[in-house]
């Protein structure tokens, strides 16, 4: 049975993205609701970290490597205690540490600036092999959009992690995840350029390759349990996903790719994720402090 305390942090995450980018008024909630329960299972369940110390060196580094997803990140972030929560509606806002893509410069905890899709898992290979041979104990997860791995570097990268630091320093302390959503920035992936026999091509580059459903939580812990015990060699975790997962009208539709939601869009929204009904939902409001407040505070834009 899914643990309840990561549920109902992901309907927490979720509401937040849909509320930072109502604020910011642009901005990618498609992709921050696809990968939102993979990175709350990384960040709650499986990181070695310490907010406080974003910079101690053994910490486990996660990389968002599809950079666009970034409201999901500060919102994991947010919770995890790395920055006050209170700042989430100055995403996208000059001068604020959370900018429309992860820029490590501005935020402490975040680990590479990405948002120029194709360049996280580079990254995460160096770190990675940087860590084994100072014989680190750290892991590095790296998250991967599926029109991102279009990009030629992803392959390179793809191609050298099986075999760089071998025999002495194999990089079974990487972790990638595939955010398998089905849809790039404005239409279907398998339109676009088909990415089958994906799991198929991973297999044949050296990786320990396991599916699940992306939003199934337990799947997922199961998924990062068998990675961790993977020696020898990175693994991958393909996830299939459902862009803009928890809201009825920006599921698997490309036009939620990058377009923020107008305050009513977004209120409706949240209604959906927090689960009331339509007809008991002013009730709802009237009765539960905290919602009214974040009502009012999204109505206040319009
Ligand atoms: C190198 C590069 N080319 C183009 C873009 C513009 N762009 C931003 S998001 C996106 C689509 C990404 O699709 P996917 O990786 O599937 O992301 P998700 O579905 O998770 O949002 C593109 C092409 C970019 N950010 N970087
Ligand atoms: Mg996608």
């Amino acid at each position: 049975m899914a643990d309840p305390r990561l549920s109902a942090i992901a309907r927490e995450c979720r509401v937040e993205i849909v509320r930072m980018l109502t604020h910011a008024g642009s901005g990618h909630p498609g992709g921050s609701l696809s990968v939102i329960d993979v990175l709350v299972s990384v960040f709650f369940s499986r990181l070695r970290h310490d907010p406080k110390r974003p910079d101690w060196a053994d910490r486990d580094r996660v990389i968002l490597s599809k950079g666009h997803a970034v409201p999901a990140l500060y919102a994991v972030m947010a919770k995890s205690g790395y920055f006050d929560a209170a700042k989430l509606p100055t995403l996208r806002k000059l001068g604020s540490p959370l900018q429309g893509h992860p820029d490590r410069t501005a935020l402490p905890g975040i680990e590479a600036a990405t948002g120029s899709l194709g360049q996280g898992l580079s990254v995460a290979v160096g770190s990675a092999l940087g860590l084994r041979m100072s014989g680190s104990p750290a892991r590095v997860y790296t998250i991967l959009g599926d029109g991102e791995i279009q990009e030629g570097q992803v392959w390179e990268a793809a191609m050298s992690a099986p075999k760089l630091g071998q025999p002495r320093y194999p990089l079974d302390n990487l972790v990638v995840i595939l955010d398998y959503n089905k849809i790039q920035l404005d239409d279907f992936v398998a339109k676009v350029l088909d990415l089958e026999p994906v799991v198929d091509k991973w297999k044949a580059f050296g990786w320990a390759v396991t599916e699940i459903d992306g939003h199934d939580l337990d799947q997922i812990a199961k998924a990062l349990d068998q990675a961790e015990a993977v020696k020898g060699g990175p693994s991958l975790i393909v996830a299939h996903t459902v862009k803009g997962k928890g809201v009825s009208f920006m599921e698997n539709d490309p036009g939620w790719h990058g377009k923020s939601p107008k305050p009513a869009e977004a209120i409706e929204a949240i209604r959906e994720i927090l689960g009331v009904p339509a007809d008991k939902w002013d009730a709802h409001v009237a009765a539960d402090a905290a919602t009214r407040r974040l009502v009012d505070e999204l109505r206040q834009l319009a």
